[in-house]
Formats: C-alpha cells, structure tokens, sequence
C-alpha cells in the first residue's frame, strides 16, 4: 500500500519547465548552437552540466572546462533573474491541493528535484512547509534517471520503495522512480513519458484516493 508520495518541482509543482526551457534556448543562441523542442524535452529533469553537455552535443567546436563552467553559470543566471520574482501565482494549477490531498489523507510527502535552486524557488512558492522531507541536487551525486534521488527521498521519509509513489514530468524522472522500485506517475505527454504506471494530463488531475486501498 502507498503511504507516501515524492514529487518532482520543475514542471510537476512549478512553473519553471518553460523557464528553463527559455534559458537554455537563449544560451544556445548566443553561442550558435541549434535548439529545438525536442532538445528541449531531453533536457527536463536532467541537472544543469548534464543539460549542458547535452545543447554541446551539437556544438561545431569543443569547450574547455572552464567555458562549460561559465556557460552553465551563464544559464543560471538568465534562470535566477526569473524565478526572483516568483510567488504562489508560479505554482501550476492544482499543485497545492495534490500535495495537501496526499498530506490529507494521512500520507507523507517529499519533494525531489534535480534543481540546485530548488530551495529558493520552495520559499517563493510559500510551500517549503508542505514537504516532509526535500532532496536536491545538493544532497545527492548521481543525477536523474539514476535512482538515488526518489531512494534518498523514501529513506528521508522512513518508507520502503515498493511504499512509495514518485510523480513526475520528465522521461529521466519516470526511469529514475522506476529503477528506484517505485510507482510512476507521469504528468504532461503520452509521446514523452510512455513508461509512466498512469499518465494525467497535469497535476490538476492527480487523486490520492486511486492509490488508497479502503
Ligand atoms: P538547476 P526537477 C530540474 O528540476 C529541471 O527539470 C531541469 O530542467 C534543470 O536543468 C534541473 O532541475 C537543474 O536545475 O540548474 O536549477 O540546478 O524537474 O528535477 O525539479
Ligand atoms: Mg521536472
């Protein structure tokens, strides 16, 4: 039986997926690099050098270390100047009431996310004080679709895998829930996320109560 539900924040809390997005596409033109949306959706829930290394894969030269390290810092701040100014209106619709439903229902609630800022963006979002337990890209050293993360989250809840439900937006984030031994949840599109347990459309339509033996 289910007693606790890991969430994703970019694109399954947040709406930062496209500010990411929008990020990244700006960094790629300025260093002529080709960007497109399907570049784009392999870049959701992967950590920041390993999207780099991704938008490099088309680049017509190589980059030292220290200008893949100034590129990427270059993305976090055309990223950070956004979500500075973020509030409650930045929380996807429905995000709120999916993880209080779960907290509701006696569940525990944890958020993992590949993201560095994610901290920053909990405060702003005014929902730090929802989770039971948070982990970021701070606290783990193997990214997204390696399992560790949603593992590190089930431990911080005291949960066993098979206890635990992982929801989120990216392919990376459906493998890592599933190599973790959890349930996936995948929100957003059947053509990105085929291996999720049950695909919704958002996070608006996510309902404990299907997960909820009586
Ligand atoms: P940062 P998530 C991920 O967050 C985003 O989906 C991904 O697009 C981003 O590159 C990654 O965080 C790293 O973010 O540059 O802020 O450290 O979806 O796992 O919550
Ligand atoms: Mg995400």
């Amino acid at each position: 039986n289910i007693k606790g539900v890991i969430f994703d924040l970019d694109g399954v809390i947040a709406d930062t997926a496209v500010v990411h997005h929008a990020a990244w596409k700006k960094l790629a033109a300025e260093i002529d690099i080709p960007f497109d949306d399907a570049i784009g959706e392999r870049l959701k829930g992967v950590d920041r050098r390993a999207s780099l290394e991704i938008l490099l894969e088309q680049a017509s030269r190589s980059y030292s270390e220290a200008e893949k390290e100034a590129l990427a810092t270059r993305k976090n701040d055309y990223y950070r100047q956004q979500i500075q100014q973020f509030g409650p209106q930045q929380l996807l619709p429905g995000a709120r009431a999916a993880v209080e439903s779960v907290r509701g229902a006696g569940l525990k609630t944890a958020l993992a996310s590949a993201s560095r800022n994610a901290s920053l963006l909990l405060e702003k979002l005014g929902i730090a004080d929802l989770f039971d337990y948070v982990v970021d890209a701070n606290h783990i050293s193997r990214a997204k679709p390696d399992p560790e993360i949603f593992l590190a989250a089930a431990r911080g809840l005291g949960l066993a895998p098979s206890e635990c439900l992982g929801v989120e937006d990216a392919a990376a984030g459906i493998a890592s829930i599933h190599s973790a031994g959890m349930t996936a949840v995948g929100i957003g599109q059947p053509q990105a996320l085929a291996g999720a347990d049950l695909l919704l459309p958002d996070v608006a339509a996510f309902d404990i109560s299907r997960f909820i033996k009586t």
